[in-house]
């Protein structure tokens, strides 16, 4: 039926194709048929073409910040029972980030990038290669609805932030086949005891159209134990249940079973999944006996042969030393610390603690299950977070264990094992991720209760020249709403790339300080500067490798100190409502102290120029938690004077 004409074509061009295999686009004929589409940015130069057999696409991207632009094309394909799509790539220029749209007949998509396991999605390889998407394993970045039994639209889609000129040739869309039907089952071991861990089973079966499953529950001795689904059909190849481990109501005791599904129709054959019920360990809700703690921190690179320090006990000492008792000097209170060495951790944590430093420190053992693909039980978690707790939990210098840096939406699910057991375990460490990602983050607080939420702006680039915030506000107020009113701090730029074009440039101290005031009038209690020192080759940070300060530095460690005397007051404060409304280049938030006090908190979005913000507030009067100036609100309102990025912490008397 479907793709038939082109496959039998295929065959005969194609020596080394794979069974299961139909290459569904090889430009043989050109490129008729494909239009550009969703240009943002400014992308009017771009241009696409066919060459030599391929897609040709001369993409010339000229906006300061996010710049895109597809090319698609009508095509109909039937990926119910596909394994995978892929198509090969080259390109020469720039190197930008390269999606994969799939739009149903109903408008809905999936777009498959460099996210997930997909990180290889970009455009800059000298020599073709194939980028392939797993239907089954790989999710969507932003749609994640399209019927994929109903495609009926294909498109590449180029992404940059900032300019980007470049080529990029594109070929051969192939689609592969599952080999037989499937059952799919996620997790393997469950413990039904509603604790919320792993308590069902997400069942799949999938195969070709017009296929019907039938699944049943099976026990260590292949006995028939239930029927779970009769004679279903595989709409849009596919068939789903949640399966609680219960039968007739009663939970299954502990032990080994079979999931195992028979498909009819158009193919037949049996799947089965081994499954293990073990119940037997209740892990306690998310509760932590963390005190409240307002970070004011830096991102520090935690191997010190990354700037060329010895990597021995002695010399990392020196090296962790010279760093904690700098940044505490300087009103840091703490730092999140990746790419330590286990080696070391004792002697950073060690040399923390003798400069009453904080660390969050990244632990690899935990990374490396939040970041699997495959399933993770319970026991294999607790074991790993045992053994990781049992070592460094004695140290006071120790804040959070960080399990992995901006978690991608697929992630999620292993995040939230790791932590929910991590906080059985250690129940004054939450689970640490900085987010990158706020469709992520939406996910996590949506699944989990958290401690704090944890993001990144980053929003000055050599294409947005100073003074300019970029997209810090709107890209703030995206991480605002996927907080859920969950406690947040911030991650801010004090870094720059000034070896690489079109990069990432140093903030000016006006645009630092927006930043800084911007986060804490949306709220967040906490704020780190990335990054501490340079990391030779690729960032330029506040300091260089031996501790030289940078123009950076003293910007960021004055700003330090200021939230530093505001942090008392600010670290108990509560959101009072949406905030109040603000006329004039400026955001406000308004909180509550634990006693009912009004705080507002106003800043400036112009790092360029002095502003006046008009907040609507109660009447009465207002004092500058830092100046001691008066201001004073009569008719609803009050006039907020801001010099160049600057913001005002006004407590009402
Ligand atoms: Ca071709
Ligand atoms: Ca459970």
């Amino acid at each position: 039926m479907r793709r038939t004409a082109v496959a039998v074509a295929c065959l005969l061009t194609l020596s080394s194709l794979v069974l299961g295999e139909t290459v569904v686009e090889d430009f043989a004929s050109g490129i008729s048929g494909w239009e550009p589409a969703m240009p943002y940015g400014d992308v009017a130069a771009t241009r696409f073409a066919a060459e030599e057999g391929a897609l040709r696409v001369d993409y010339d991207f000229r906006g300061a910040e996010t710049n895109h632009w597809m090319v698609i094309r009508s095509m109909k394909l039937d990926l119910a029972a596909a394994e995978s799509v892929s198509f090969t790539i080259r390109g020469t220029g720039d190197d930008v980030l390269v999606f994969l749209f799939l739009y149903d007949s109903r408008g809905r998509f999936m777009n498959y990038g460099p996210h997930g396991s997909n990180t290889d999605f970009h455009t800059g390889y000298p020599d073709w290669r194939k980028l392939t998407v797993m239907l089954e394993r790989d999710s969507s970045a932003q749609g994640g609805d399209a019927d994929l039994g109903d495609i009926q639209r294909v498109g590449f889609f180029f992404w940059h932030l900032g300019p980007a000129k470049g080529t990029a040739w594109v070929d051969n869309l192939t689609i592969a086949d599952f080999p037989a039907p499937k059952l799919v089952v996620r997790p393997v071991a469950i413990s039904p005891n509603g604790d919320g861990v792993n308590d069902t089973i997400q069942v799949l079966a999938r195969g070709p159209r017009g296929c019907r499953t039938t699944v049943t529950l099976l026990d260590g001795n292949s006995r028939l134990l239930a029927t779970l689904a009769s004679d279903r059909p595989l709409d849009g190849g596919r068939w789903r249940m949640s399966w609680d481990g219960r039968v007739r109501g009663r939970r299954l005791p502990d032990g080994s079973y079979t999931l195992q599904a028979s498909f009819a129709g158009e193919k037949t054959g049996t799947s089965t999944v081994a499954v293990t019920v073990d119940a037997s360990h209740r892990w306690p809700p998310v509760r932590y006996r963390s005190k409240p703690f307002f970070p004011i921190g830096v991102w520090f690179e935690g191997a010190p042969s990354y700037a060329g320090h010895p990597a021995d006990p002695a010399g990392a000492k020196a090296y962790y030393d010279r760093a904690f008792s700098d940044l505490k000097a300087h009103g840091f209170n703490c730092a999140a610390v990746p790419n330590c060495p286990e080696s070391l951790w004792e002697t950073l944590l060690q040399s923390a603690q003798e400069h009453d430093f904080g660390i969050i420190l990244e632990v690899a053992p935990l990374v490396a299950l939040v970041s699997r693909r495959e399933e993770l039980t319970e026991a294999e978690v607790y074991t790993a977070v045992k053994s990781v707790v049992d070592r460094i939990g004695k140290y006071r210098s120790l804040l959070r264990y960080q399990v992995r840096d901006e978690p991608p939406l697929d992630a999620i699910p292993n995040w939230v094992l790791v932590q929910r057991i991590l906080a059985a375990v250690d129940p004054s460490r939450p689970a640490f991720s900085c987010f990158c990602w706020y469709e992520s983050l939406g996910r996590l607080t949506q699944e989990t209760t958290v401690s704090e939420v944890v993001f990144d702006i980053y929003p000055h680039r050599q294409g947005n020249p100073p003074p300019s915030m970029g997209s810090f506000v709107p890209t703030l107020a995206a991480f605002k709403a996927a907080s859920r009113g969950n406690r947040m701090w911030a991650v801010l730029q004090a870094f720059g790339i000034s070896h690489a074009p079109n990069s990432w440039r140093y903030p000016t101290p006006e645009e630092l300080r927006a930043q800084t005031y911007l986060s804490l009038a949306a709220g967040c209690q906490g704020v780190f500067y990335f990054i501490y020192s340079h990391m030779p080759g690729y960032l330029d940070g506040m300091v260089a490798a031996d501790g030289t300060p940078t123009a950076m530095y003293e910007p960021t460690w004055r700003l330090a100190q200021e939230v530093g005397k505001l942090a008392p007051l600010l670290q108990d404060l509560r959101p009072a409502g949406e905030g109040p409304a603000v006329e004039g280049e400026a955001l406000a938030g308004s909180f509550r102290t634990p006693a009912g006090g009004l705080v507002v908190i106003v800043a400036s979005t112009q790092p360029g120029r002095d502003v006046t913000a008009r907040v609507t507030v109660p009447d009465g009067n207002y004092r500058d938690a830092l100046s001691g100036e008066a201001f004073r609100a009569w008719g609803g309102k009050m006039r907020v004077p801001l010099s160049p990025g600057h913001g005002r912490v006004l407590v009402r008397e």
